[in-house]
């Protein structure tokens, strides 16, 4: 949603020279996929604009600007952007996000073989598609595909964006992150925590982008899920806790079972005390995160399934709170 904020405060700093007595009038400012059509703004509101000249900090200043801002938006706009999002893969090097991201682009059908990056095929990964990223197997360029994802009828479209790792080509993630709504912070389950784990983040928290974290490589052996999470506590200090276990453990490893709904992926194995462990421990690091659980938790109740999702959705965005997943991409 910073998006937002950037765009209409560059629209603003854009017309500001043509300031008529009738008010501001800002053009078609566009930014990625979506765009404002030409609007009125009356003085005050062009003032409280006017002073935005920097990002908010915290969600609750930006939410008030966002509320704002939502006036001048077209129906049409908002009714098309509420199923569009820009999403980024971000990490340390070599932790698997051309990988994951390949995995998406296949099992949304977007590609219709899989090619590792530095698979012994050598077609190589279709996201990596400069000739240098395909010889030395690492990504130079941020590079964005698109998806799509069907819900309830319903037609959700996703820009995905895949990040270089390598602290050399920082700042192409940094042009990247200027776009997202929203971002997938991949952690290896061997390597954990890197220094370049803690570069990224501060590069999110500083384009203000809510993100969910992916623990990969859970095959390799040495994985370990929950310490990555403990160390995104500890070293990150983001408040996580996993949303799902996996089933079974490195080359045993058989799915996950999500933990909200109890319900196994891959329906192999009995996890049932891990996932009653762990979704305490999920309850209980929203309760400190989100009122709404807080005070269920307080009252000795445990909240429903529908309590848990609509806690995890608004702590992530506020950026309060990152729900983790896990896997092998
Ligand atoms: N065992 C295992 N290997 C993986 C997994 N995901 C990725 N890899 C391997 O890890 C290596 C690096 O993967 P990439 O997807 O290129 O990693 P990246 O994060 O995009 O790397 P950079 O873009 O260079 O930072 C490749 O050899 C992958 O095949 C996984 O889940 N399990
Ligand atoms: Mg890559």
């Amino acid at each position: 949603m910073s998006r937002f904020l950037r765009g209409i405060t560059q629209g603003v700093a854009t017309v500001k020279q043509g300031v008529s007595p009738l008010g501001f009038s800002i053009r078609s400012s566009s930014f990625g996929a979506r765009s404002f059509h030409q609007a009125r703004i009356n003085r005050e509101d062009a003032d409280l604009i006017n002073e935005l000249t920097k990002i908010p900090e915290t969600y609750e200043e930006e939410k008030v600007v966002i509320d704002k801002i939502n006036n001048y938006i077209s129906e049409t706009d908002k009714s098309n952007a509420t199923r569009l999002r820009n999403i980024g893969i971000s990490a340390h090097i070599d932790s698997g996000k051309t990988t994951f991201t390949e995995r998406v682009l296949y099992y949304t059908g977007r590609i219709k073989a899989i090619h590792d990056v530095r698979g012994r095929d050598g077609v190589g990964a279709k996201m990596d598609h400069m000739d240098l990223e395909r010889e030395k197997g690492i990504t130079i360029q941020s590079a964005a595909t698109y998806c799509s994802w069907e819900k309830d009828d319903k037609d959700y479209h996703f820009n995905l964006i895949d990040t270089p790792g390598h602290i050399d080509f920082t700042i192409e993630v940094e042009r990247a992150l200027r776009v997202l709504d929203g971002a997938v912070l991949v952690v290896c389950a061997v390597s954990g925590v890197q220094s370049q784990t803690v570069t990224v983040d501060r590069q999110m928290r500083r384009y203000n982008v809510p993100r969910i974290t992916f623990v990969n490589k859970m095959d390799r052996m040495g994985a370990n899920p929950f310490r990555a999470i403990e160390q995104i506590n500890q070293k990150l200090k983001t408040p996580a806790a996993a949303i799902q276990v996996p089933i079974g453990s490195e080359s045993e490893l058989k799915g996950v079972v999500n933990i909200i709904d109890r319900v196994a992926l891959y329906n192999e194995g009995s996890q049932v005390d891990l996932v009653e462990e762990k979704r305490a421990l999920l309850i209980e690091t929203l309760a400190d995160v989100d009122e709404e659980i807080a005070d269920i938790y307080l009252e000795g109740e445990e909240p429903n399934v529908e309590q848990i999702k609509g806690a995890i959705r608004r702590a992530t965005i506020a950026r309060k709170f990152t729900p983790v997943l896990m896997g092998s991409a």
